[in-house]
């Protein structure tokens, strides 16, 4: 059984992946219209999809454990950006804060001396350091290519190659 600080972590984290689901869902559109970049729009709808199954993961281990997931309300990320490199900064500033999120959680869950729930936040753990990594490999290379058109239709060629050789795709 969850405890209920416990519980109320786990929750908030279920808030933290829908919310990272809902602003990556929104880069998605935003690359796909405004920008008319294939490569990233795929990503961006990829990498929405990824963050929901980390919500259900949450939602489906709260229940299992005799607790009550609670689904949260949807609020409207930003939908538009100045630039590609603005997404990724976003994206990797994004990454960073649901990692310091799991990492306290990992704490609480050793205080609380919860050790199933501190096996099970293990995979969260290793998913934020590839998610981090992708993330800022990505923004490097924006960097390199700053306005360069060129350079900008080469990583929208190739972003899904590397998405898939950085990251397991989970
Ligand atoms: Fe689930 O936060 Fe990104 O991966």
């Amino acid at each position: 059984m969850l405890s209920k600080t416990i519980q109320e972590a786990l929750n908030k984290q279920v808030a933290m992946e829908a919310a990272s689901s809902q602003a990556y869902l929104a880069m998605a559109s935003w690359a796909e219209i405004q920008a008319g970049l294939d490569g990233v729009t795929e990503f961006f709808y990829q990498q929405s999809d990824e963050e929901r199954m980390h919500m259900l993961k949450l939602i489906r281990y709260i229940n299992e454990r005799g607790g009550f997931a609670v689904v949260p309300p949807l609020e409207q990320p930003i939908i538009t950006f100045q630039s590609l490199q603005r997404v990724f900064e976003e994206f990797l500033k994004h990454e960073v804060q649901v990692s310091e999120s799991i990492n306290a959680l990992v704490g609480l869950s050793l205080e609380e001396m919860d050790f199933a729930t501190h096996n099970f936040l293990q995979w969260y753990v290793s998913e934020q350091i590839e998610e981090e990594n992708l993330a800022r490999t990505l923004n490097d290379k924006l960097e390199l290519v700053g306005d360069d058109k060129s350079g900008i239709y080469l990583f929208d060629r190739d972003i899904m190659v590397h998405r898939n050789a950085t990251s397991k795709g989970e």
